[in-house]
């Protein structure tokens, strides 16, 4: 409501728009893994960043405001690491922005694409943001003009990742960090919601892209490069053998399945230093 957003912005009254351009961006960030890291010293680096994980520039008026949504189960380690380069990073691009993540409760199969849809729904009941970034645990940025900020279309923004040598696998290939405005994720009825396990679903997001009449943006090459924190597959999070067969129906399945048809419990809602972390129960394949 409107005067919670204005008392919310009250410090921010009078005060200038940020420049079109953040003069703290950098270029190449060399990435690497200190060992011993702890999230104390992460909170320590960002004296800025207030509970639930949220920042805006003291200093101006931020021109973008930016969630980060980050599915998430048993990757604490990749988490440190993603929030002591993440939290900078959209600092120094002068966001207005706060980190979800959307942790599955229990132990059945994984559901990456269904928290989703439970982060876009619970980070857009907390603030009117405009641009979500749904983000794996595991990539880390290595560029900081990379911006997080939307375009006009979904923006595929993971281009050139290591573990694909620096190219993108595919065109359509649109896995690990996308941006979309809340209005470009309800027109493609948001993520589905039965990929149980691992693969398919990334693709099945990119085909409601264009099923749903817009296109994939991306920055360069050179720009949207991401290091991916070595790992296996995860215990509970099995290749799907049924992903094929969903993807061919996707065109008949995108409107029935989605953001409309997302059922989900919330355990607990915690405002945690440098996240806001959601647990919920995505309940389990029909
Ligand atoms: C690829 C895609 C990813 C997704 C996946 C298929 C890349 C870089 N990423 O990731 O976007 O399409 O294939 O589902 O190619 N996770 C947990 N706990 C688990 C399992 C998964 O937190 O037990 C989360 C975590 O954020 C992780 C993401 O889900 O980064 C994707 O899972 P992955 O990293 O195991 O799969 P990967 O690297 O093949
Ligand atoms: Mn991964």
């Amino acid at each position: 409501n409107l005067s919670q957003l204005s008392r919310a912005r009250g410090h921010e009254d009078g005060m200038a728009y940020c420049p079109r351009t953040s003069p703290l961006i950098g270029g190449p960030i060399h990435v690497s893994f200190p060992s011993g890291l702890t999230l104390r010293e992460v909170e320590k680096k960002n004296p800025l960043v207030v509970r639930g994980g949220r920042y805006r520039p003291p200093d101006c008026l931020a021109r973008h405001r930016t969630a980060i949504i980050i599915p998430h189960r048993h990757r604490e380690h990749h988490l440190k690491f993603l929030l002591y380069y993440l939290h900078p990073f959209l600092q120094r691009q002068q966001l207005h922005y706060g980190i979800y993540v959307i942790h599955q409760a229990g132990n059945y199969t994984f559901n990456r694409a269904k928290l989703m849809n439970v982060g876009f729904q619970e980070a857009m009941k907390e603030e009117d943001w405009d641009c979500l970034f749904f983000h794996d645990v595991d990539l880390i940025p290595e560029d900081d003009r990379n911006t997080y900020i939307c375009d006009g279309n979904p923006k595929h923004a993971a281009i050139a990742m290591d573990k694909f040598g620096y190219k993108l696998p595919y065109k359509m290939y649109f896995g690990g960090v996308s941006a979309l405005t809340p209005l470009h994720y309800l027109k493609m009825n948001g993520f589905p919601n039965n990929y149980w396990g691992w693969g398919g679903e990334d693709d099945d997001i990119g085909a409601r892209v264009s099923l749903a009449g817009m296109y994939i943006t991306r920055p360069s090459l050179k720009v949207g490069r991401y290091k991916m924190i070595k790992h296996v597959l995860d215990k509970g999070n099995d290749r799907n053998p049924k992903r094929f067969n969903m993807l061919a129906k996707t065109r008949q399945t995108w409107k029935l399945d989605g953001m409309n048809t997302a059922e989900f419990e919330i355990i607990s809602r915690q405002h945690l230093p440098l996240y806001t972390n959601i647990t919920v129960n995505i309940g389990t394949e029909a």
